[in-house]
């Protein structure tokens, strides 16, 4: 396919809260890297991102902190613009979803779907909280876990112990927002019939973009080969795009509905007379840069979506996602406060935001997981930028002063190592291409950096300082060959570190470059004058990160303190209960003969014991903890004269004696040594 321009999205982070280093290396970044390297082609390219500003987490922020949604949103907005503008991040345009053209975009293209009759109408029972008056997601129904007797677990999931979960099975299930008890409630709502779009994006995708990266092109087959579902583009809230569609009040289009559109308002919004070109050209190429959990709306949704509403909307060309960063071990969570981010980072590292651009990309979480570490941030900043690319430049320039007024000098005595060291830059420029072009930008900066690795090796083989003591003219030819590489320096990491290319560029006293000017000759002529040298990286010293680290162990021991003091307690005292009473229960020991499971459960068995008195069954709800053949020989403590109860068909007598734990797993109760069956226990 020959294009003519490209059309590169960024996923729309949610305006909720600030960004962290796991946005930037997952999706800003590299993005970003993309583009430069693109428009530094002259490839016609159009960048474009905003802030998603829709969702029930923006709801439920206002609420917390008692102000309306769009004062949450236009905080954030700020903050988010404002980050992506300090770190280089070159959007064409970063807008939002509140905005008016967007409303009215996406409210259009809902309307035309609708009237197209591209949806289904359902009516469905939601939970519902009937003192705030709202339905309620699943995330937003809290109780006690049934799995593990975590308190808070969430009607989706328990982050104790990350078992799935609905909101039927938690114990006091009740809302986050008001605390009231969630009823069922009919609502209707839209659907898109996804599995009508099945075949045709098996076709488009599977058949078609084998070359997807594999963690995208999996997902993207496990969704297909699962089966679609109609998927709900519509909620119940009073914050979003209002359902353009008589008697649907109080619903609004869901966040994930009306934010991809928003890619297509933002272009609107910048380009009024011109965007048709981006968007419904097949001659535009579109990239959509996003992390992991967004790729089955980029790739199902958004283009089902699309195909859709036909007229001619291109779909994407590639959606090169990321897998997530982990932050010195741990998952970076926001609610946890576990991040860096990255407003405070520029606070403690100012004017260091290509450290923090090269780290991430050095160490892009391309494949799989990867983990950000602040040692690793100073040894790549010390050992790489400082050691590396800062000292061959600083030695070429200030040698360059020193000995010829800071003006380049004459190639005069030319040798068989400039030539040698010259002709391996080619190369390395199609690796970088090579790499950039299918996105792995890891790969791509090690190049780049091995760039300078070979301009500072030259310099150490030649030793330009101590052939100046007897021959100038062979010192001429070895600074006029290291100002080359550095020339050659400030296009390779131009995509990767734009401030300090822009330094560079001033040192050197240059404009900006193309692509194509990388490995050729002469890019500093003889006798242009160069600048005054200046440090390109500064060191990041131990203190600087131990004051980070220092920052992350007072969170973790913070968040520590308020786990304990919140795990489950010791279950509380029961009432008093008579002598007789206790004396009443005749509690025994036994041994179990046999032991299987009962059939279609998965927590009864049923067990044969020995009890002294007679041979009997129980039927136990133990099978989560003890597999049958674990139980046969076991000695075991019985509540014998329990009235029988007939369990799935098997009559049992008796009750085993468990204890339960604060984590709510049982274990039996067993005598310290073999007792003879049926001896009392009292
Ligand atoms: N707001 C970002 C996220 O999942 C989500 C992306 C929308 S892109 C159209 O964090
Ligand atoms: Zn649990």
């Amino acid at each position: 396919m020959n294009y003519k321009r490209n059309l590169i999205t960024c996923a729309l982070p949610y305006a909720n809260g600030p960004v962290h280093i796991g946005h930037l290396a997952g999706v800003y970044v590299p993005a970003d890297i993309y583009v430069r390297y693109l428009r530094m082609r002259g490839r016609e390219t159009l960048f474009v991102c905003g802030s998603d500003e829709h969702g029930v987490p923006v709801t439920m922020a206002a609420r917390k902190e008692g102000c309306t949604p769009q004062d949450i949103v236009d905080k954030y907005h700020g903050i988010i613009k404002k980050a992506f503008a300090d770190f280089g991040i070159d959007f064409d345009i970063y807008s939002r979803t509140s905005s008016d053209i967007h409303s009215k975009n996406a409210s259009q293209f809902f309307r035309k779907l609708y009237d197209e009759g591209k949806f289904i109408e359902k009516e469905s029972e939601q939970f519902y909280d009937p003192e705030a008056k709202i339905f309620l997601a699943d995330r937003y129904i809290v109780g006690t876990c049934p799995k593990c007797g975590a308190e808070g677990a969430y009607g989706d999931q328990c982050e104790k112990c990350g078992s799935t979960l609905s909101p039927e099975e938690l114990i006091n299930p009740h809302s986050k927002v008001s605390g009231a008890e969630p009823v069922k409630r009919k609502t209707k709502h839209w659907y898109l019939p996804l599995e009508q779009y099945e075949g045709w994006l098996r076709e488009w995708i599977l058949d078609g973009h084998k070359e997807w990266k594999t963690n995208v092109y999996g997902q993207v087959k496990s969704w297909l080969d699962g089966g679609l579902q109609p998927r709900a583009v519509s909620r119940d809230l009073d914050w979003g795009v209002p359902v353009p569609v008589e008697g649907a009040d109080g619903k609004v289009l869901y966040v994930w509905f009306d934010a991809p559109i928003g890619y297509i308002s933002n272009t609107i919004e910048l380009l009024p007379n011109d965007w048709e070109k981006w968007w419904k050209s097949p001659e535009t190429r579109m990239i959509h840069f996003i992390g992991k959990d967004n790729i089955v709306f980029h790739c199902i949704v958004f283009p089902s979506m699309l195909k859709a509403y036909g007229d001619g909307f291109i779909l994407p060309d590639n959606v090169p996602a990321n897998e997530f960063l982990n932050l010195e071990g741990d998952k970076i969570s926001t609610s946890r406060n576990w991040a860096v981010w990255l407003h405070e980072y520029l606070e403690d590292f100012p004017g260091k935001q290509d450290t923090l651009r090269y780290v991430l990309t050095a160490n892009a979480p391309e494949t799989k997981d990867n983990d950000f570490t602040w040692k690793d941030f100073q040894a790549r900043n010390n050992s790489e930028l400082v050691a590396v690319f800062g000292n061959f430049v600083n030695r070429a320039v200030v040698l360059t002063h020193k000995y010829f007024g800071g003006a380049v000098p004459a190639d005069a005595k030319p040798e068989q190592i400039d030539a040698d060291t010259l002709a391996q830059i080619p190369a390395l420029k199609e690796s970088i291409e090579n790499n950039i072009e299918s996105f792995k930008f890891r790969e791509a900066l090690k190049e780049a950096m091995n760039l300078a690795r070979l301009g500072n090796k030259y310099l150490t083989d030649t030793e330009p300082w101590a052939v100046a003591k007897s021959d100038l003219d062979r010192t001429a030819s070895i600074l006029y060959t290291s100002l080359q590489i550095c020339a050659d320096l400030a296009v390779a990491f131009a995509p990767f570190l734009p401030f300090s290319v822009k330094k560079l560029n001033h040192i050197l006293n240059i404009e900006p470059m193309a692509w194509d000017d990388l490995g050729k000759t002469g890019l500093l002529k003889e006798g242009h004058t160069l600048n005054a040298a200046e440090l390109l990286f500064a060191k990041v010293e131990d203190a600087e990160i131990q004051k980070q680290m220092d920052r992350l162990e007072a969170i973790k021991q913070a968040r520590l303190a308020a786990e304990a003091a919140a795990a489950p307690k010791v279950a509380p005292a029961r009432e008093e209960c008579s002598f007789d009473q206790f004396s009443q229960m005749d509690i025994r020991t036994a041994t179990v003969l046999e032991a299987e499971r009962v059939p279609k459960t998965d927590k009864l068995l049923k067990l044969t014991i020995d009890t002294g008195l007679d041979k009997r069954v129980i039927v136990s709800g133990i099978a989560e903890y003890y597999k049958p053949e674990e139980m046969v020989g076991k000695q075991i403590c019985i509540l014998a004269n329990l009235q029988p109860r007939t369990i799935r068909g098997i009559e049992s007598k008796g009750m085993i004696l468990m204890a339960k734990q604060l984590d709510g797993k049982m274990r039996i109760v067993t005598p310290e040594e073999r007792l003879e069956n049926g001896s009392t226990i009292g």
